[in-house]
């Protein structure tokens, strides 16, 4: 394709799907003929994956997610096939400021954080790898809220309004419905079972092709709306009751309206399990007719199709492909649990026991009748075959979602290392004791293409400079920088690259929160969700006490720094919510502060999302990755920061144990307990009051708070926390102070001396390219899938 074939391409759409001529065309349209005339390009890849696929009878992987965090399309597939200069000259030619329409996109913001933008990574590399894939989820109406901050600084939440404007990418498929049912009764004869269930909704089926680099191969992102059996009421809207006239396609929509604001805490909402339920249910039925469009042999099954189940959100996939196969299609029970486990894998993502799914057994059974009773029969079915097993799925009448999953499935794995060994060590030691080849690991990675090709582009023109083009799909050849590093012109690039992206985001920032940045300063960054374990209350104290000792001490060598928040906090966790209340008003307070202006500020954008991260990671200098040791089950900003260039201070928590055997100690500010660490030290009730007596700076941080410092002289303001932190602290926030603040005065020291930070840095990027979610999917494919590549 030639840029002329582009441009021509474009005004096409502008004129037969947008109905608009060039000089009548909004930014919007522009975006949206760039889409389509994209999406035209992506449909050769994407028809020949398939065709490829069918030809070959090859084996598919199935990720099922309730969460896919995908952010923004255009710009990633225009640079997927190698397209972006000549659609950057194509618009530019148009009249059109290429940025701009890049930036009417909104973010497709269907997840809450890691989980979620984890599954859009691992999409990418299905593509790039040519690994025949579907990813399946629900296409919320309403992604994640946005975020805003009231005046006084608190969180406020608005519904998040992504398909508002039609949505250029995906592809509606009317034929692809299919009718799920909740609740009714179930009618037992002889071995088979018959289940009337009491309502149901149509899942109708939207694609959106994913291309991987250089658009070798391409899959699809199949994502259910949930639609009404029977659209409308004529008889109650004849009758002149237009609400009940409208009632029934309300009610059904409900189910695929809004994306769950929670992060790690399982929702005990029945809408939450009919959601589970609706898409998990769709999918497995569309998988088998596509199974069965070239099988007729269901024994076959495993070898045709790998079921990946991200966290037990889609945990009814077991039951439900039993019951599929068993009540629907004739096979022995026994048998078809073990079908079914032969296809089922299981992504645990965290320990925390909030977050670990439990139903109670009222709940499923009368949401779910048939497969309440399939999960009792699998229950007794494995402890017939394992009698010395000390728990069962049923316990307190909660059916343990984990559990299940782990029954069901022949793989179960873990997300970094430390967490798959704690994954055997606590919530899974029971099973893991029966089944002691059951439990892998699977270390997270990212994707190179968006979270440096496309979002770092400096550092990527250095790279390919440096060692040549190739490493986008092979990002373990970054290596091949470390001679370069040693030179001290390149040292000099790399800083210089550094330099622009932070005087961008200074640029930004200006513009969107009127604050001015000081561009040599260090840029900390600490951006993720709100949640006690990750502990952003650690970092606002530890800049609470540097802001204190720079006012006593104005004058000394101060390293300047710019601390960077960002994040939203799930709308019903109270003490997430103060925290980010807190950090607003610290803001406000030290900003203010004439004495120590050039060398503190404390920034916090509102709305954290994707298109924010891309912006902020490649411009930051320090990556705050301060989690309680033994609760972050892997972290993937901790892998985007260092593959970008920043340094982490961090715990030897999720995948910072390994991001800091990789770049090697010497590279990684470490503090803080270890996990065992945290178990011991909390066993002393007085762990957190002994800390805070021991350590000047972090009584006189937390005084200050209560003193009413940040609160206009109300003392009681930040009572939640200060009071928790002085009498509970579950997550060591005191006892790991002294050492937080030990490793950042290190990290100001190590400022001091540019050019050696800068080769801290560069080594940092060097030896992340295990992090590539590349490698996470060759292992689950080799591991897990038993899938091969098609390219
Ligand atoms: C998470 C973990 O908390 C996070 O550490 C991990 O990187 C991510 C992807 O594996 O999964 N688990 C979880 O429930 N959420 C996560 O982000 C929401
Ligand atoms: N949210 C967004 C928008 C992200 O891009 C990422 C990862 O980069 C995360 C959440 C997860 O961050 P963390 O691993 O620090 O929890």
């Amino acid at each position: 394709m030639n840029a002329n074939e582009l441009r021509e391409s474009i005004l096409r759409h502008l004129e037969f799907s947008q109905g608009k001529d060039l000089a009548h065309s909004s930014t919007f349209d522009m975006r949206m003929a760039l889409t389509l005339a994209i999406r035209d390009r992506v449909i050769e890849p994407w028809f020949r994956a398939t065709r490829a696929t069918y030809a070959a009878q090859s084996k598919r992987v199935y990720y099922l997610s309730m969460e896919f965090l995908i952010g923004r399309l255009l710009e990633d597939a225009v640079m997927n096939l190698g397209l972006t200069e000549m659609a950057q000259e194509a618009v530019t030619g148009l009249g059109f400021d290429f940025r701009a329409v890049l930036d009417d996109e909104p973010d497709a913001a269907l997840g809450n954080g890691g989980l979620g933008r984890l599954a859009a990574c691992f999409l990418d590399s299905m593509s790039t790898l040519g690994c025949p894939a579907y990813g399946y989820g629900i296409r919320y109406e309403h992604g994640l809220f946005r975020q805003s901050f009231g005046p006084d600084g608190r969180q406020v939440e608005d519904a998040e309004e992504w398909l508002r404007q039609s949505h250029g990418w995906e592809f509606e498929r009317p034929e692809a419905s299919f009718r799920i049912g909740f609740g009714g009764s179930v009618a037992e004869s002889g071995r088979s079972a018959v289940w009337t269930p009491e309502s149901a909704v149509m899942a109708k089926a939207f694609d959106t092709p994913v291309v991987g680099w250089q658009a070798k191969w391409a899959n699809t992102l199949r994502l259910w709306s949930a639609e009404p059996l029977r659209a409308f009421d004529l008889a109650a809207f004849n009758a002149g009751d237009f609400t009940a006239a409208a009632a029934p396609e309300a009610l059904a929509r409900t189910i695929s309206r809004v994306l769950y604001p929670d992060d790690t805490t399982a929702q005990g909402k029945e809408l939450r399990l009919k959601q589970e339920f609706f898409f998990t249910a769709a999918s497995l039925r569309d998988i088998l007719r596509r199974f069965s469009a070239e099988n007729s042999d269901l024994s076959a099954l495993p070898s045709r199709v790998a079921i990946q189940m991200n966290d037990t959100h889609p945990a009814i996939a077991g039951p439900e492909l039993v019951r599929l196969l068993t009540d629907e299609r004739g096979m022995e029970f026994e048998t078809a649990v073990d079908t079914a486990r032969a296809c089922l894998g299981y992504t645990n993502h965290t320990l925390l026991p909030e977050a670990l799914e439990r139903w109670s057994e009222s709940l499923m059974g009368a949401v779910l009748p048939r497969h309440m009773q399939i999960i009792e029969r699998i229950d007794d079915l494995h402890a017939r075959q394992h009698p010395t097993r000390k728990s069962s799925i049923v316990e307190n009448g909660e059916v343990k979602m984990g559990d299940l999953s782990f029954i069901m499935a022949h793989r179960v794995n873990g997300v970094s290392a430390l967490h798959t060994e704690l994954v055997k060590s606590t919530v899974f030691a029971d099973l893991h004791a029966l089944h002691p080849e059951r439990i892998v690991n699977e270390t997270n990675g990212v994707t190179p293409r968006r979270w440096l090709k496309g979002s770092n582009p400096g550092l990527s023109t250095l790279i390919t400079e440096t060692i040549g083009e190739g490493w986008e799909d092979d990002l373990e050849r970054l290596v091949e920088l470390e001679p370069a590093i040693e030179d001290r012109a390149f040292r000099d690039r790399f800083a210089a690259v550094k330099a622009k992206n932070k005087a961008h985001l200074a640029d930004w920032v200006k513009g969107e929160m009127g604050i001015a940045l000081n561009p040599d300063a260090m840029f900390d960054v600490q951006i993720k969700r709100f949640h006690e374990y990750k502990r952003q209350h650690l970092n606002i104290l530890e800049t609470i006490a540097l802001w204190q000792e720079i006012r006593q001490n104005p004058t000394a060598d101060w390293a300047p720094r710019v601390k960077i928040f960002g994040g939203k906090a799930a709308p019903g966790y109270v003490m997430a919510k103060e925290i980010i209340h807190l950090i607003n008003n610290v803001a406000r307070v030290v900003n203010a502060d004439p004495l120590t202006r050039d060398l503190l500020t404390v920034v916090y954008p509102a709305n954290y999302n994707v298109t924010m991260a891309e912006r902020l990671i490649p411009a930051s200098d320090l990556s705050e990755q301060i989690s309680t040791a033994g609760k972050e089950a892997s972290g993937t900003g901790n892998m985007k920061f260092s593959l970008n260039g920043a340094l982490t201070i961090g715990t030897l928590d999720g995948a910072n144990v390994e991001i800091r055997e990789l770049v090697g100690p010497e590279n990684f500010f470490l503090f803080g307990m270890t996990a065992d660490e945290v178990v011991e030290r909390r066993r002393h009730p007085d762990h957190a009051s002994s800390a805070i007596a021991a350590s000047p700076r972090l009584s006189g941080a937390i005084d200050a708070i209560e003193a009413g410092t940040f609160s206009e002289g109300d003392r009681g303001m930040y009572r939640m926390i200060t009071q928790n932190l002085r009498a509970h602290d579950y997550f060591t926030v005191c006892a790991d102070f002294d050492s937080y603040w030990d490793a950042q005065r290190r990290v100001d020291h190590a400022w001091f001396d540019r050019d050696h930070w800068t080769r801290m840095a560069a080594l940092n990027c060097a030896r992340s390219g295990w992090f590539s979610s590349d490698r996470t999917i060759k292992g689950y494919m080799n591991d897990i899938w038993n899938v091969t590549p098609m390219i």
